[in-house]
């Protein structure tokens, strides 16, 4: 088993990757944790107080694209493992805006790949460990029956999932090509704290507190898989020392759910807790314009990653959803700092107003 002694994670600052230093760096005492994120729109540092004051923990705002920099930080920390989430990450803004998709997750990408090459084949790291965390969503769309594997052709419908799957194609190059020991993870949806409010789950909470409309895309009857991002955390630990260089894991909850199950959930739950009638808040589903090329169906089997490595998910959804909702109404200031500024704008041209 692997276990590195410095680990570069980039995109530390936004939902999983915050999760993820959250959980590793006390998992892992004697490891330093050296955070590389530009602090986006979707990056806080806030989701890192728990973090912060540790001396094992370091933050540098930058931006992935910048070799010079990258190089700077493999070299001076003495990097031996990468855990790659930073990204832009979603759907709908890349359908408004694709170029900076493939900005950040296709050459941001190459720029790490290359820069961790080098700090490589220096000899500064010989057992150097390249993650890429990548999603379900290169595989593309699944009718009503069957799951993707690891041996699921790649075959992404929008521009975010392009640009990611690009990103998943120079990973396997770089192993291929050079022997860069690369591991890539492709995880289905996360929910849980910290997660930006324009994704489905926190979008809904958000709206349902304010009694807003609740924006269901076209049927609501697309289905994802859920998992709680702790449990993406725990694999990502787990792939990263167990795993070995040059495969894939897929990591999914087993838990599908239509999109329109998941609001009545979160309507019903949330009228408990603010003492609403029951049914009341479901009056706020507003059924709107499909997403344009809307994949149908995810649905993934982490077969491989239970059998090769022992990982399996440890929220049941009924704890972690609740967990989530009980999150969000104890943290109404973090979701009115990240919805004010341009996160107003970005709603207001998605889905006109409100
Ligand atoms: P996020 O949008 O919440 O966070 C992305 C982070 O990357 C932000 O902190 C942002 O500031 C940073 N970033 C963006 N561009 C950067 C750049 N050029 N240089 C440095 N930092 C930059 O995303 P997330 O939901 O936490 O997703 C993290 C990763 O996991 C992504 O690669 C995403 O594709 C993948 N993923 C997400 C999900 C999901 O359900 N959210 C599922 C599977 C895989
Ligand atoms: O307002 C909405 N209404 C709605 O019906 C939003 C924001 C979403 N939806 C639907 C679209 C999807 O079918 O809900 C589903 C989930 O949407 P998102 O939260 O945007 O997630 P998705 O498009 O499935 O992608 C997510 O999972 C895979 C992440 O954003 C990606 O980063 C990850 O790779």
């Amino acid at each position: 088993s692997f276990s590195p002694s410095a680990v570069l994670v980039t995109g530390g600052a936004g939902f999983i990757g915050s999760n993820f230093i959250n959980h590793f760096l006390p998992a892992n005492p004697g490891c330093r944790v050296i955070n590389l994120d530009l602090l986006t729109y979707a990056g806080n540092l806030r989701n890192l107080t728990a973090v912060e004051q540790n001396p094992a923990y370091r933050f540098v705002k930058g931006d992935i694209g910048d070799a010079e920099l990258v190089r700077r930080i493999l070299a001076e920390e003495r990097i031996d493992a990468v855990v790659h989430f930073a990204a832009e990450s979603h759907v709908d803004r890349s359908i408004l805006g694709p170029e900076i998709f493939v900005r950040t997750n296709v050459l941001g990408t190459q720029v790490l790949l290359e820069e961790s090459r080098r700090h490589w084949k220096s000899g500064a790291a010989e057992r150097l460990r390249f993650l890429h965390v990548s999603t379900d969503e290169v595989y593309g769309t699944l009718g009503e029956t069957g799951y993707f594997t690891e041996e699921t052709p790649l075959a992404p419908n929008s521009p975010y999932s392009a640009s990611k799957a690009g990103s998943d194609l120079l990973v396997r190059a770089y192993n291929e090509t050079f022997g860069l020991p690369v591991l890539t993870t492709r995880c289905s949806n996360n929910y849980g704290p910290f997660q930006f409010p324009e994704k489905l789950i926190p979008l809904m909470i958000h709206n349902i507190v304010a009694g807003k409309p609740l924006p269901v895309y076209g049927d609501g009857r697309n289905v994802r898989d859920w998992l709680h991002v702790k449990d993406h955390s725990t694999a990502i630990e787990t792939v990263l020392k167990e795993g070995k260089p040059g495969e894939v894991f897929n990591v999914g909850g087993n838990n599908e759910w239509f999109n329109i199950d998941i609001v009545h959930l979160l309507c019903d739950l949330l009228d408990e807790r603010l003492g609403r009638a029951g049914g009341e808040s479901r009056g706020l589903v507003t059924f709107v314009k499909d997403r344009l090329g809307h994949d149908r169906r995810y649905a993934i089997s982490a077969a491989k990653i239970k059998r090769e490595l022992g990982w399996e998910p440890s929220y049941t959804f009924e704890r972690g959803i609740a967990e989530t909702v009980d999150w969000y109404l104890a943290n109404r200031a973090w979701v009115d700092e990240v919805t004010s500024g341009s996160y107003r704008d970005y709603y207001e041209t998605q889905y006109g107003g409100g």
